[in-house]
């Protein structure tokens, strides 16, 4: 971002924000000051939480090399020269995990060559900034360089609220998003309902910010968060640094949150010093009082925010969650217990830290200190140990100062940085295809299926400290903070409390490592995709809507219990075709379980009866001009981004998906791509669905804003069943369901 660029946003705040104190009749909160800011004309807008629907301008967009490959063939459409807001490319996600760095960075750039040429020229050509593979993970290198306080960003990857760590306002979204953002278009997002989280009391001891949010997982639960905007404060903010807010922000996407922010204070300050943006850190000081909320909102919360919860961090145990999702939450002195209960088997296979969530300097500082304890006192490490760093400065700056050494003492094995195990492109040996066992980690996700693409593998997430001590006990059943493990000679040994400076004392290594600035001339520039790539493929638009109720469609899938996108659109070895819409729809709903037969990835053809994967049955059904519907549950599309998930059912003849409830990302993937985001008025109607039914949508014609949409379930014996359903499409979204798709309703 550059300076003059800040400086002209802080300094059209201070009209703005009363221009919005006067509107709404009250003091601010944080995430108002910025959406305000962020208007694209805040005058003619509606702006009601929970209701309106918000165009706003961002500051910058930010792309990864999985989604980003959709996002910018979709980017390409729509014609343009040069990206009209600044936007960088990450080349992270597609690093697979298997010998260590050197080696697997290697295989990387020659396995994906196709596609890192691909971003390289289009990133050159329209104006963007190119991070090569090696450089780092997307959220670590943005908050490392670009995010600033009461900035507003997109990024095609849920975890980009990491840079609320830094006060920005900072949104994961589908790759359509982007592209249009990119091509220069407002972008909109429903405004969001605020949860205010008032942080009292100090970390200290063995807690971290990661238990601030796993603690949180807990509480909210997964769908917690959705459409709405989680902000902290308090005093307790302050006993914690920048990056572990980032952790906090970054987790939040855990929690189904449109963001998650801190306000600015001096650890945000000493941080961009530290990673030398001292000009961004003068002028935040200067404006401090807009990137803030205001003092009345601080005093009095409750009247300001929907919810408002309560953390007295000085009285926040480590917490551990798990297996199978983030919400599993429990403090890590009663996970024994439970283990037992449960029939987890306690040894622990695996003990991952790093990733974008926690791979700060001082997270690896206060596991080092974990580990030198154990070295000291010659405990050896009972379980494989790996160390995923979150950028090239982090990597070359603990280098420097002697924690990788003391991880590689330990026995530790130094990953790429880059994503690798957290997506499941960990490529394991050590246990077979289906055998129940136990990992943990310091990131953020853990559905089935996700590190290394195996279902019966049990992950638990935690900070990296308590996960760098259990890789010494080597069993769930170790309590590190109460328990002790068998010393060398025999003696009981305890592990003391971590610690660890947040910020290195000699500065950090140089930081543009791997960064390539676009050509001056991008006209000059060919973008390269080999004709019959595997890999990439150009984008067909999809077809319009005809001007026709649905009649009579066949029910692809009815999804039972969580349908992440994970579930929908796998990715490990399927992000070898994130470019190729065909070829990745091979692994539509491979996850999903099948409600009507428990089974996961496949169904009954509806039509044949014959029992196949969901694909197959789908393109079948293609083949033969017959459209389908969707059923599913709750927080339907929770998790990624990727608009694959959407996208491939739209491809493969998807009209209409109804569920109980939608995550955010993926009910505006939908909408994006053409396809009915529904959810039934009365949650039990999800019970009336059987396998041979036909679904009728009535009254397309009349498609309104607000409208309840009518749904006829048509029973083999000739019965009938009308139930009510809602949908939450703006005018403008209307267009893009009968233009096809929103890309469409631009073109
Ligand atoms: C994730 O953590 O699930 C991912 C992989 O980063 C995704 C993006 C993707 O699927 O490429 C995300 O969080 O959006
Ligand atoms: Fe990469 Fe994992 Fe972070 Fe997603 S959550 S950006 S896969 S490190």
């Amino acid at each position: 971002m550059s300076v003059d660029q800040v400086k002209r946003l802080y300094e059209s705040m201070p009209a703005k924000l009363d221009e919005a104190r006067r509107r709404f009749g009250r003091p601010l909160t944080l995430a108002e000051k910025i959406l305000v800011a962020h208007a694209d004309d805040f005058a003619r807008q509606e702006w009601s939480r929970g209701r309106a629907q918000l165009r706003l301008r961002v500051d910058r967009v930010a792309l990864q090399d999985a989604t980003g490959q959709m996002a910018l063939l979709q980017f390409m459409q729509a014609g343009k020269k040069q990206v009209a807001v600044p936007s960088t490319v990450h080349c992270d996600h597609l690093i697979r995990a298997e010998s260590g760095a050197a080696e697997d960075m290697q295989r990387a750039i020659d396995e994906n060559r196709e596609v890192y040429d691909f971003l390289h020229s289009t990133s050159k050509k329209y104006g963007i900034g190119f991070w090569k593979p090696g450089a780092g993970i997307i959220h670590q290198v943005v908050l490392e360089n670009y995010a600033f306080p009461g900035g507003l960003m997109i990024g095609a990857d849920s975890h980009t609220p990491n840079a609320g760590g830094l006060g920005m306002a900072a949104i994961g979204v589908g790759g359509a998003d982007c592209g249009e953002a990119m091509a220069g278009l407002a972008w909109e997002v429903l405004d969001p309902k605020l949860i205010g989280v008032h942080l009292s009391g100090k970390l200290t001891g063995w807690s971290s910010p990661k238990d601030v949010i796993t603690y949180l997982c807990g509480l909210l639960t997964v769908k917690g968060g959705t459409n709405k905007i989680i902000e902290y404060f308090g005093p307790g903010a302050e006993s914690i640094s920048a990056t572990g807010k980032g952790t906090i922000c970054n987790m939040g996407a855990e929690l189904g949150a449109t963001t998650s922010l801190f306000h600015f204070d001096d650890r945000m300050a000493a941080y961009l010093r530290a990673t030398d943006r001292a000009d961004i850190a003068r002028l935040a000081e200067q404006h401090r009082p807009h990137l803030v909320a205001d003092a009345e909102v601080v005093r009095d919360p409750r009247k300001f925010y929907d919810e408002v919860v309560e953390v007295n961090l000085s009285e926040l145990e480590p917490h551990i969650v798990g297996p199978h999702s983030p919400d599993r939450a429990r403090p890590i002195s009663k996970l024994a217990a439970e283990v037992k209960k449960e029939g987890w088997p306690a040894g622990i296979r695996q003990a991952l830290i790093g990733s974008c969530t926690n791979s700060s300097y001082e997270d690896m500082r206060r596991a080092a200190h974990i580990a030198m304890q154990a070295l000291k006192a010659g405990v050896k490490a009972k379980t494989p140990f790996l160390v995923t760093p979150g950028s090239e400065r982090i990597y070359q700056t603990i280098k420097r100062d002697g924690i990788m050494d003391t991880f590689q003492k330990i026995g530790g094995t130094v990953l790429a940085n880059a994503c690798g195990p957290c997506i499941g492109q960990w490529k394991r040996s050590d246990v077979g295809k289906e055998e129940t066992n136990t990992i943990v980690s310091s990131f953020n996700r853990n559905f089935p299926g996700r590190n290394d693409g195996s279902a019966s593998t049990l992950s638990f997430l935690t900070s990296p400290e308590i996960v760098t001590a259990l890789a010494f006990g080597g069993t769930l059943e170790f309590d590190p903070v109460h328990g002790t493990i068998p010393g060398p000679d025999g003696k009981p040994f305890r592990f003391t409390a971590p610690e660890g400076e947040e910020l290195p004392a000699q500065g950090f290594v140089g930081g543009d490592a791997g960064f390539e600035a676009p050509a001056a001339d991008g006209d000059r520039v060919q973008v390269a995709i080999a004709p019959n790539s595997e890999r990439l493929q150009l984008l067909q638009p999809f077809p319009r809507w005809d001007g026709r109720d649905f009649g009579e469609l066949p029910i692809l899938v009815k999804t039972k219990g969580k349908t992440t996108t994970d579930h929908i659109s796998p990715a490990g070895a399927w992000l070898r075709f994130r470019g190729h819409l065909d070829r990745i729809s091979d692994n539509m709903f491979l996850g999903a379980v099948n409600a009507f037969t428990g089974d996961a990835g496949k169904g009954a053809n509806p039509i044949t009866g014959e029992v196949k994967t969901f694909t197959l049955n789908a393109r079948d059904l293609k083949a033969r001009g017959v459209s389908w519907i969707v059923i599913g549950d709750e927080n339907y599309g929770e998790g990624s981004s990727r608009e694959h998930a959407a996208m491939s059912p739209r491809y493969l003849g998807c009209k209409v998906v109804i569920v109980k409830s939608f995550a955010r990302i993926h009910e505006t993937n939908l909408k994006k791509q053409g396809i009915l985001p529904l959810t039934f008025a009365k949650p039990s109607d999800y019970d009336l669905f059987e396998q041979p039914d036909r679904v009728s949508v009535r009254g397309l014609t009349a498609l309104a804003p607000g409208k309840p949409v009518e749904v006829v379930i048509n029973k083999p014996d000739g019965k009938t069943v009308t139930i009510q359903c809602l949908q939450t499409m703006t005018d403008e979204q209307i267009g893009w369901f009968k233009a096809g798709s929103a890309l469409n309703a631009l073109t």
